[in-house]
């Protein structure tokens, strides 16, 4: 093969590969639904603790087979720490921070923020089996950093 004919190949399976990566990109957006988790809104990072509905954090079913669970970040602990939510249920986590910019990664699930001081984050996940999760914190928040962790028991 001559050097024109090889450098000519390996244009053609460049270009390829991008069409591949592009055709997988466009289906995990728009034929599985995955995107970033969505920004919700924006609130007074001093005032949290006065705004519902981070004023009374927790678990909330809002309509049969629908849940609300509001969660705080804050050095270095989630609030609340346990969360217990039925499977098979549609359950929106609504989540802010309290004072530095936190993580909310829930182990074996999509499910993967940043709890950012003066946002609001919000995600909407479907637990199919019951079983026990951990949420980790998976930004640097500070000395307790390792410490900060929660569950998530699906019954
Ligand atoms: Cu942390």
């Amino acid at each position: 093969m001559t050097v024109e004919r090889i450098e000519k190949v390996f244009l053609i399976l460049a270009g390829a590969m991008l069409v591949v990566f592009l055709l997988a990109l466009f289906y995990s957006a728009f034929g599985m639904g995955m995107h970033l988790p969505d920004r919700e809104g924006e609130i007074v990072p001093t005032e949290v603790r006065n705004t519902p509905p981070f004023d009374n954090p927790g678990v909330r079913e809002v309509e049969p087979g629908r849940y609300e669970v509001v969660v705080l970040g804050r050095a270095w602990a989630f609030e609340p720490d346990e969360i217990r939510v039925p499977a098979g249920a549609e359950i929106d986590f609504i989540s802010t921070a309290t004072d530095v910019i936190h993580g909310f990664h829930v182990e074996g699930t999509r499910m993967n923020a940043m709890l950012i001081p003066g946002q609001i984050t919000r995600m909407t996940y479907v637990f199919d089996e019951p079983g026990e999760h951990l949420i980790i914190c998976h930004e640097f928040c500070g000395l307790g950093h390792h410490l900060m962790y929660g569950r998530v028991i699906v019954e």
